[in-house]
Order: C-alpha cells, then structure tokens, then sequence
C-alpha cells in the first residue's frame, strides 16, 4: 500500500517533529526520526521527509524565526520559490500544527501564509492543536473557528517528552498512545481523498509566478520569508 502523505506546518516549537515522529515510529523522539527542538529555537531546517508506519511524513522548516538576514525581496522570492517547488505533490492530509492557545500575530500571520502556500488544499486542511485535549477544543470552539477561518476539522494531541522519572513516564506513554490512536482514528474518520494544491499543477515557472503573486498579495510573507530563509544566504 503506498504511504499517506502528510505535510506540517506552522510556527517554530509548535511540536510538529514530535508529531511526526508519533506518526512513523510511536515514539516522541528517537535516532532516526526528525530532530527535536527546546521549542525556542527552530532546529528543522527546510524540509525533511521520512516514512514509517504506512505514512510519509514531511516535515517543514518552523516560522517565526527571528533569524534576520540582509536579504533583497528578489532573494526572498527567489527562495519562497525554491521552497513552494519543493511542496509539489499530493496528499492524504495538510497539518497546520499550533500550540494550545490564543492565537496571537505571529501565528495570525503563519496561518495566512499556510492558507496561501497550499491553496487548492483546503479540503484536506486539519489544525492540530498540540499539548491539548479535546475538552479544551470544545469550550474554544467559537474562537477557533473564527481564528483558523477556512479550517472546520480541529483534532487536540498531546505527545509530552520523554521523562526521566519512571512513574511520569508511564503516565506519559499512556497520555501518548491514547492521543496519537484518537488522532489516526480521527483522521479516517474525515475519509479523505488525496489533494493536489493549487502549487502542486505548477512547472517551474508556474511557480516562480505564484511566487511573486504570493509577495504582492501578502505583506507578511515577504517578511516571513526573510525571517526564516534569512541565514541561508
Ligand atoms: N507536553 C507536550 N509537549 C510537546 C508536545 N509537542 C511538542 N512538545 C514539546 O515542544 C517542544 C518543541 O517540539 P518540536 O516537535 O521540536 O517542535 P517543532 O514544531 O518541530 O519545532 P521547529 O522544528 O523548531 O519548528 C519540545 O520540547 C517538545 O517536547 C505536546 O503535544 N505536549
Ligand atoms: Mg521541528
């Protein structure tokens, strides 16, 4: 059977590694799965893919970065380009992975870009609320459906570290497994057809285009990219 792709998405430290290492080992973190990070500093560079478990699991750069770099807004859209080229395929799901929390600007503005960069997708959209349960999405529910405008499917996990103290970590383990079979049995339950976005149909002038499209449509993406690509140049 081949694996069921998924992409995540979302700001720096917001547990996307730690997801996918969930999804292609059981595990929070191990050897060979994605590195993780303190949740202040961003550690996933660009984009990493790895399979395990039935899935393919992509994993990208984190936003939000202040990581500020000299860079020229034809560099910027230089880069956005190389990055949006490497987004082309389809997929079972596309994750925009967010911390438990009021959203504030910083992650206003990386669900805009996520809503952007994967145009078309819409219909395989899933935001995944880490360190969270599913009680705190329903007392919430009016003010995420207002903040994650364009997104109705919601799923809470909550994948804590691996601790040192033998009972936390028995109790953790537990917290684990119990969050990550909820989220594979919600996940089919959507019973979704892989999506192509809109940047998936593209060559690579298509994407070069959609790019700078992209620059002049939202502000925050110049800047963004700047952020995140800054120390690469
Ligand atoms: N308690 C709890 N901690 C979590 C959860 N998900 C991630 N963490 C912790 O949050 C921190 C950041 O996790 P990562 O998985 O590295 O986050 P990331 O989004 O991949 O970060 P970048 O690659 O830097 O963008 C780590 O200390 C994780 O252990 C969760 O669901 N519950
Ligand atoms: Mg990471």
């Amino acid at each position: 059977m081949v694996d069921k792709r998924v992409i995540l998405f979302g700001n720096t430290g917001s547990g996307k590694s730690t997801l996918g290492n969930m999804l292609i080992k059981g595990k929070p973190c191990c050897a060979d799965g994605f590195e993780i990070g303190d949740g202040f500093r961003g550690v996933t560079s660009n984009m990493t893919i790895k399979h395990g478990n039935g899935w393919a699991v992509v994993d990208c750069i984190g936003l939000g970065e202040t990581k500020l770099g000299t860079v020229s807004n034809e560099d910027a859209k230089k880069l956005l380009s190389e990055f949006l080229k490497k987004l082309r395929y389809s997929y079972s799901y596309i994750f925009y992975v967010a911390k438990k929390g009021r959203m504030d600007e910083a992650q206003a503005a990386t669900w805009r870009i996520f809503k952007s960069y994967f145009k078309g997708g819409e219909s395989n959209f899933v935001v995944i609320f880490t360190g969270a349960d599913q009680e705190w999405i329903d007392q919430h529910k009016s003010h995420i459906s207002e903040e994650f405008d364009g997104c109705t499917r919601y799923i809470a996990v909550d994948f804590p570290p691996v601790s040192d103290d033998k009972v936390q970590e028995t109790i953790h383990e537990r917290t684990r497994r119990k969050s990550l079979s909820n989220l594979e049995t919600s996940l089919e339950r959507y019973n979704l057809a892989p999506v192509e976005p809109y940047v998936s149909s593209l060559s690579d002038a298509g994407v070069v285009s959609f790019a700078a499209e992209l620059f002049s449509v939202i502000g925050e993406i110049a800047a963004q990219v700047v952020k995140v690509f800054g120390s690469a140049l």
